[in-house]
């Protein structure tokens, strides 16, 4: 019979050396597993006389709850101490300098296309979008440009080298064929905005080759002048955020509109500086028009049944002037710098007067 006392002494020391949880597991499996010491000890408890048993199997029990104490104990211990350890790893520095980080800027253009769409939005209007590279009859022909006209010639329009079946395709020249398509797909009444990039072949201080326009169509049955004039006063009263702005509807021409119309704003130009508002000039901000019964009848309407008007304007245009931007080549010029100072930050209201 083993001497349990120097045994339990063994154990107790090997449990307090233990430093982390593997090996106080090691310990338990050597003295409390299957083929574990005390397990072993236990079992030869069978070939002891009755007496023997009654006390040497108190002792060996008493020894069994002893170490699976002092067992239970460290455990606990070395849990609460890897706990301890890693808050100690983690604990922040409040002394180190703050992270330095920049926030990204929304384009003046985006940031434009999106006020405009904010403000025809209560009248009815939603957002369709189109193809920016384009075929002869959506560009051109279903808009009522005769076959002659000078924007189908090569000098004005890119055009895509003919394809196997003998098509040439082209980079729209305005947003116009994206209302083709709305007008071909959808009964009347419509309202529809059409924002996106166009395309010209021309280059100078005001013209890029690439630039932006919101178009906007809106069909029904009694349509009329009055409904163009009411719809856009309002719009460039609200972009620029000026109540009884004078607005001016001057007599012009386009192909897919008849009448046509251009629109004026007052402003002044005074020692050498510029202000939109009351002041007994004028300045030229977009073009309108009713839909022209060709275009009406190139997609499926009925001219006597429908009637219609539409719009459009430049976007780099009312930016410039809306946010004092001078120089039209900066807003493809991808100069950080400049996003930084003329771009806006997610959380910039559309009130009108930004
Ligand atoms: C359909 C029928 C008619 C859209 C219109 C204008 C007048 C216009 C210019 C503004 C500045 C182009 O970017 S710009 O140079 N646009 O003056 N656009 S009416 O008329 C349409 C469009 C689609 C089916």
């Amino acid at each position: 019979m083993e001497n349990l006392d120097i045994l339990c002494k063994k154990i107790i020391s090997k449990i307090d050396e233990a430093d982390d949880l593997n090996t106080l597991n090691a310990v338990r499996i050597d003295y409390l597993g299957k083929k574990g010491e005390i397990t072993k000890l236990m079992k030869e408890l069978t070939n002891l006389t009755h007496e023997e048993k009654k006390s040497y199997g108190k002792n060996i029990n008493t020894l069994k709850v002893k170490v699976l104490d002092s067992i239970e104990n460290k455990k606990v211990y070395l849990e609460k101490k890897i706990i301890l350890d890693n808050i100690n790893k983690e604990r922040l520095d409040i002394t180190l300098p703050e992270r330095s980080y920049s926030s990204g800027h929304i384009h003046p253009i985006s940031h434009t296309i999106e006020e405009v769409i904010e403000i025809f939005k209560p009248m009815g209007f939603s957002v369709a979008e189109g193809p920016d590279i384009e075929d002869d009859f959506h560009n051109f022909t279903a808009l009522n440009f005769p076959p002659d006209h000078p924007a189908r010639e090569m000098h004005d329009t890119f055009f895509l080298n003919e394809s196997n079946n003998g098509e040439k395709l082209l980079m729209r020249t305005h947003t116009s064929p994206v209302q083709i398509r709305v007008m071909k797909d959808n009964e009347p009444p419509i309202r529809v905005l059409a924002p996106g990039r166009t395309y010209r072949c021309d280059y100078d201080i005001t013209h890029t080759p690439m630039f932006h326009q919101v178009e906007g169509l809106v069909i029904d049955k009694k349509v009329n002048m009055g409904h163009l004039k009411g719809c856009l006063t309002t719009f460039v009263e609200s972009f620029f955020g000026i109540n009884n702005l004078p607005v001016r509807f001057r007599p012009s021409y386009f192909p897919f509109t008849e009448p046509s119309a251009e629109v004026d704003i007052g402003c002044q130009r005074k020692d050498g500086e510029f202000k939109i508002g009351d002041g007994g000039e004028w300045l030229e901000i977009l073009g309108c028009g009713m839909v022209h019964h060709n275009v009406l009848k190139a997609c499926g309407l009925d001219p006597n049944e429908y009637q219609g008007f539409a719009f459009g304007v430049g976007v780099e245009r009312i930016a410039m002037l809306k946010y004092g931007i001078t120089d039209l080549r900066m807003f493809f010029d991808c100069d950080l710098r400049w996003i930084k100072h003329y771009g806006f930050s997610f959380l910039d209201k559309f009130d009108g007067n930004n």
